[in-house]
């Protein structure tokens, strides 16, 4: 049993050097986090999709009455949008019982290309400990290989997704102490050890976080740093990301 911390998707698709490869993939500012919120506001089920054309032809296909159509590039919602990629509005209100066709520019895309793992879920500050508790209950025979996939920015490491990758590492290895941890792994717990308590402040001073706060979005910032607030399992069934019951 591995546990391995990918800091920038470009080295997938990854091979599990054991059965079977559990990824969770990490975005939290903000697809991970956006993702989260939806589904716990009671979205039925978000499509990812990788291109703003994709996503506008999913939701075309979707019932009128059930769908929603959600997502940023260079952080802004685009044109004919129901929402951007902010959490806060994908509130119950906005998304109970909508199907979300969904795109982001790093999120979504990483999602794609961590299509090889045998399972895939999706993890972020508000829902730690209530996806390692899931993920743990459901995978923990000595053949799995745990990999934690940071979105980043651009193809480049993002500060914020590698502190709660470091989360995940230390709450999967309390729970599974055979597990061996990468360097990556290891560095990333040190990170998170190092942040956990200023979170906010970790967040308000990314390179993301810092352009998130001129758009406007600094309320997404604190909903991004609430850690376990959430307790929300999201994965990947297929093609549709939905919720573990
Ligand atoms: O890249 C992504 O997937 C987004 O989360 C980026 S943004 O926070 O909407 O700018």
């Amino acid at each position: 049993m591995n546990i391995n911390v990918l800091l920038t998707p470009s080295e997938l698709p990854h091979s599990s050097e054991n059965g079977e490869s559990i990824a969770i993939v990490i975005d939290v500012l903000r697809a991970s986090t956006t993702i989260c919120v939806a589904l716990s506001s009671g979205a039925t089920a978000i499509l990812p999709a990788l291109t703003v054309d994709e996503a506008s032809a999913t939701f075309l296909r979707l019932r009128p009455t059930i769908r929603f159509l959600g997502g940023e590039r260079k952080g802004v919602k685009q044109l004919g949008f129901d929402a951007g990629n902010s959490p806060l509005e994908y509130m119950p209100e906005s998304v109970a019982g909508k199907t979300i066709s969904f795109t982001t520019s790093n999120g979504t895309k990483a999602l794609k290309l961590a299509a090889k793992a045998n399972k895939i879920y999706i993890g972020s500050f508000v829902n730690l400990k209530s996806s390692v508790e899931y993920i743990v209950s459901k995978h923990s025979k000595a053949n799995v290989d745990f990999t934690i996939v940071c979105a980043g920015s651009g193809g480049q490491f993002s500060y914020e997704d590698a502190v709660c990758a470091g989360g995940f590492v230390q709450l999967l290895a309390k729970k599974l102490p055979i597990a061996v941890l990468s360097d990556t792994a290891a560095a990333a717990e040190v990170l998170f050890a190092k942040h956990k308590n200023n979170l906010i402040g970790l967040l308000q001073n990314t390179m993301h976080g810092k352009r998130l706060i001129e758009l406007g979005f600094s309320d997404d910032i604190e909903c991004a740093a609430d850690i376990n607030s959430l307790s929300i399992v999201p994965y990947v069934d297929g093609k549709t990301i939905v919720m573990a019951k």
